[in-house]
């Protein structure tokens, strides 16, 4: 790990981790340390997309199929900001039935991210998988099945993966072909590394059914195809030959149930699984302290006004300073919303609102004092905050959301039952382990919501409602919108300038560019930045414990840097 970050910026050992892998997008983070604690950190965005700027000039009626190109994860999410944006901008109002397959297809959506996350982008941080190796087959299958009724949890499943994972090691490539194995940061025995690492190949699994409910809805996955200004674009049905039709939504119950049971039985466990090994970690990586959700998934076609996942403004420093967010067109978000180009590689430096955003490439190389990273800052009200799961559940837990409640009894009683950690509450969720446990609850919540939108989509199409689109009609003059979305990583949105049928300007402010981005106009770090800081790293060379907090977060920098 080398640096080449100036001598000013301050005494200590310099560390450079470039790129950071298993995310999304090239992300450089450089940091300051003192006696195995950073006293700095910088988070730089390697790549600039310039999409942004593509965009001008496009019809708006299609932007949402540029838009989606943003992230090869997060394609659903820039679609539905993007044609959110534009139904705003048209004062349109969609169909019940659009709402629904749209909800569908966000919360599958959401569904495999949050499993990827877990399992595919953060789980190789906590566990040691040559260590696995070493498991005994029977006495893991024995404590798996302690722990609740999941079916694949056998010994001969056991052995099974013992075998695989023999092979795979032996071969010396793929994602096990390295990695931060025998860290004193590794703490699970080896049973429980066979189980996890059982359980991320079955999680390969829960997101083809994720992805296929995906698909189903919107007519492929990823990049979905069925959505239109004003609607979704494929008719629907009760028996045609439509992409949408009852069969094919009676079809897809058994995935529903089987993607339901992995996310409670296993996914919820793995993550208590983890906070019982590791409770330190719900001591770190606290972040700004203020937090932000966008509501998401309107309840009926004028929805704009209630939600199954409410939105809002949480300041851990203030508790009574909870501030809903009750629309997606609520002026309260839209008028907090500033971005500073200050420590980017963006000219000019400036402070700006994004409907009236800009910003051209002016790269000058690594300079923390000056500019050193392609993400703008935004900011709320003045403050950093955090977006993202973390923040939707404080909001949920604020709001006396009774599952969210549930839930988070359910896994704080699990956590309890499984270690000797003492005095165990909702506190423990400001920190890394508190971001997993926040995701794994989403998802629980997340389940609930695709049976209760499948559910409601059947219901309408028996009653005969076939209804999916309103054709859109573009004025001539000057319009502007923005288009919200609680996306797997937190508050997006998009905001767009129609002028003459044509789009002027289109500025996309999404989660990692919360959480992700630089100092700003004030030099205060960003979310990731602040939650890195007075971080323990106990080796230079292998700073896993660095890896974890950030990971936890999912930047994604193809989002971040437009
Ligand atoms: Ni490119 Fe994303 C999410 C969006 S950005 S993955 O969620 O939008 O963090």
């Amino acid at each position: 790990m080398k640096s080449d970050m100036p001598k000013s910026s301050g005494a200590g050992i310099r560390l450079s981790i470039d790129p950071v892998s298993r995310i999304h997008g090239p992300l450089r983070l450089e940091a300051r340390i003192e006696q195995g604690v950073t006293q700095e950190v910088w988070l730089s965005a390697q790549m600039w997309r310039a999409m942004e700027s593509t965009l001008r000039g496009h019809d708006p009626l299609t932007a949402w199929l540029t838009a989606q190109r943003v992230c090869g994860e997060c394609t659903t999410t820039h679609a539905i900001a993007s044609v959110r944006a534009v139904e705003q901008a048209l004062a349109l109002t969609i169909p019940d039935n659009a709402q629904r397959v749209r909800n569908l297809m966000l919360c599958a959506h959401a569904l495999h991210n949050h499993i990827g996350h877990f399992y595919q982008r953060s789980l190789l941080d906590w566990v040691e998988v040559p260590a696995a190796l070493y498991a005994n087959p029977q006495r893991t299958a024995q404590f798996a099945e302690s722990l609740g009724s999941w079916p694949h949890n056998s010994r001969h499943t056991m052995e099974t993966v013992q075998q695989r994972l023999r092979t795979l090691l032996a071969d010396g490539r793929g994602p096990f072909a390295s990695g931060h194995w025998q860290h004193p940061a590794m703490q699970l025995p080896p049973e429980l590394n066979l189980l996890a690492m059982t359980h991320y190949f079955q999680s390969l699994e829960a997101q083809q059914q994720a992805a296929a409910i995906t698909a189903t809805c919107g007519g492929k996955a990823p990049h979905i195809q069925n959505l239109a200004v004003g609607g979704i674009a494929n008719p629907i049905s009760a028996t045609g030959p439509t992409p949408i039709n009852l069969p094919q939504l009676l079809a897809l119950e058994p995935t529903l149930t089987a993607l339901e049971h992995f996310v409670k039985e296993v996914y919820l466990t793995d993550v208590a699984l983890l906070a019982a090994f590791y409770p330190e970690w719900s001591q770190r990586g606290s972040g700004s302290g203020h937090y932000l959700a966008l509501p998401e998934l309107p309840y009926t076609a004028e929805g704009a006004s209630r939600f199954t996942l409410p939105g809002g403004y949480y300041r851990s420093d203030q508790p009574n300073r909870y501030r809903p967010i009750l629309s997606q067109h609520d002026p309260y978000f839209n008028g907090g919303v500033i971005e500073a180009t200050h420590h980017t590689w963006l000219h000019p430096s400036q402070l700006r609102h994004p409907w009236v955003g800009e910003g051209q490439p002016d790269f000058n190389g690594f300079q923390p004092e000056a500019g050193y990273s392609w993400v703008k800052a935004p900011t709320f009200y003045g403050q950093r905050v955090e977006v993202g799961p973390l923040a939707g559940l404080l909001l949920l837990l604020t709001d006396q959301h009774p599952q969210a409640h549930h839930y988070l009894n359910r896994s704080l009683d699990q956590i309890h039952s499984l270690s000797a950690t003492p005095d165990l509450s909702s506190a423990m969720l400001h920190s890394t382990l508190g971001r997993h446990l926040a995701r794994a609850i989403r998802s629980a919540l997340l389940v609930d919501a695709l049976r209760h939108e499948w559910q409601a989509l059947v219901d309408n199409i028996i009653r005969g409602d076939q209804l999916g689109f309103i054709p859109p009609t573009l004025p001539s003059g000057e319009r502007r919108g923005m288009g919200c979305h609680e996306a797997p990583g937190g508050a997006l949105a998009h905001w767009i300038t129609i002028d003459k049928g044509r789009i002027r300007n289109y500025q996309i402010v999404a989660p990692a560019t919360w959480n992700a981005s630089p100092r700003d106009q004030h030099g205060q770090p960003g979310p990731c930045e602040s939650a890195l800081t007075n971080h323990p790293v106990s080796n230079h060379d292998h700073p896993l414990e660095l890896l974890r907090t950030l990971h936890a977060f999912d930047p994604c920098m193809v989002c971040a840097a437009q």
